[in-house]
């Protein structure tokens, strides 16, 4: 087994990862990734497309704002509507915080660009990934590379930043973690399509058939989602069925306003899940993003909690490594779990205020929670605060 050695191993070239070993050598530590998809792979994936501003401002201040700032959409606020009412949230008015259109694919290219042009040791492909001794000094990951060689990963800290299969999160021994889970019995069914966006600003949708969302990606190119039943076959739903949907959901009418559809060019079901494992290190061992928690999309978090984990983490690393001091490696924890929870609670409160449960009674309350946060100032601000993002290390 040919050894490897660096200061920080991460597992994971996702969003969470490559940002670790960007901010990290920003500040003179090392590292070295292992992941196991193939660049292109990471590179092209459908996920996340609403950055926060902390977001935003972290990505402007190491280096990675300029693609974003020409290319990504700055939104005031969200549309939150139900038939016959349409209510626009303006975030800015309300916090003085904007969020940005700019997808995680965009997000993941940069940081890849990035991490290519400084040179950084990626291992891409690989299988077998394993971690060990990881509350000794010297904790190491096996892996078998791309070539089929065994190699041993030896560094001082081990970084789990490998998603929610990843086998970073079952590392930490079950005597010492504790998780909390809900799992909604409802999907996503999401696409993307060549039409110019049918509106300026992200609309979240309640109707009594199912949840609905406009989204986009660019001028060119929209995002949209269909509240569906779990374990939806994706041919159940044809394009035009897609877009009668979406039309009628949407509100495809309503006050003169039309949603022009187009040619779908990706469509998938993504279940739904609320899931949290604490604590966020063991020994040598540390997570971040999704490797310790789930959010549903709906509060548009996941991307952007897997970014606020790992600006805590890096400067805590940072002065583990250069400057031997623990006490923000010690705090890394209870300090990220702080917000892991607030945005588990805001994207469960968004989840069940805005899909259809089936419940009348329920749906009575979430009309009247939608009223709510459209009229009252206070309900309007507690949305746009949590929306927009609270300031990192909240
Ligand atoms: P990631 O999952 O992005 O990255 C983990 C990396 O670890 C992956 O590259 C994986 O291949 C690698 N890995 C796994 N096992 C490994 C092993 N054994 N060895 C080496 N590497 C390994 N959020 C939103 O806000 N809006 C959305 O619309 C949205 N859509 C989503 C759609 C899908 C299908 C998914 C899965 C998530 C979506 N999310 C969305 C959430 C998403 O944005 C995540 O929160 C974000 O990708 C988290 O980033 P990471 O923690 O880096 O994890
Ligand atoms: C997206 O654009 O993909 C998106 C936006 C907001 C969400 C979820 C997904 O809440």
């Amino acid at each position: 087994m040919d050894d490897v050695r660096t200061q920080v191993a991460i597992i994971g070239a996702g969003p969470a990862g490559l940002l670790l070993s960007h901010l990290l050598a920003a500040d003179g530590v090392e590292s070295v990734v292992v992941e196991s998809r193939s660049e292109e792979y990471v590179a092209s994936r459908i996920r996340a497309g609403i950055l926060e501003q902390s977001t935003v401002d972290l990505l402007r201040s190491c280096g990675l704002g300029d693609r974003l700032d020409r290319e990504g959409d700055r939104h005031r606020g969200i549309y939150v509507q139900w038939p016959d009412e349409r209510h626009h949230l303006d975030f800015v008015d309300l916090t003085g915080r904007s969020v940005w259109v700019y997808g995680q694919t965009e997000v993941q290219k940069d940081l890849v660009a990035a991490r290519d042009a400084a040179g950084q040791q990626i291992f891409y492909e690989v299988v077998d990934t394993a971690l060990h001794d990881l509350t000794t000094d010297s904790p190491s990951v096996t892996f078998t590379d791309a070539s089929g060689i065994s190699r041993r990963l030896v560094a001082y800290v081990v970084v789990g930043c490998d998603g929610s299969f990843g086998p970073s999160r079952a590392a930490v021994p079950e005597a010492v973690r504790s998780t909390w889970e809900k799992v909604y019995p409802y999907s996503w069914l999401g696409i993307l399509a060549d039409v110019a966006p049918s509106t300026d600003e992200l609309i979240y949708a309640w109707h009594a058939d199912g949840f609905a969302m406009h989204s986009m990606r660019s001028a060119t190119v929209s995002r949209l989602y269909l509240q569906v039943p779990n374990h939806t076959p994706v041919e159940d739903w044809s394009d035009d069925r897609i877009w009668d949907a979406l039309a009628t959901r949407l509100g495809h009418g309503q006050d003169g306003w039309e949603l022009t559809p187009g040619p779908v060019t990706e469509r998938s079901v993504l279940p739904m899940r609320s899931f949290v494992q604490t604590p966020m290190r063991h020994g040598r061992l540390f997570l971040a993003g999704d490797a310790a928690h789930i959010v549903p999309p709906t509060g548009a978090k996941g991307l952007n909690l897997a970014v606020a984990d790992v600006a805590l983490l890096a400067p805590a690393l940072v002065a583990l490594l250069r400057k031997n001091d623990p006490r923000l490696a010690d705090n890394y924890s209870p300090d990220a779990l702080r917000r892991v929870w607030r945005c588990t609670h805001f994207s469960w409160w968004m989840t069940t205020m805005l899909h259809r449960s089936g419940d009348p009674f329920e749906e009575q309350l979430q009309l009247s929670q939608l009223r709510w946060v459209t009229s009252s100032q206070a309900g309007a601000a507690g949305l746009a605060e949590n929306y927009a993002g609270l300031p990192i290390g909240f």
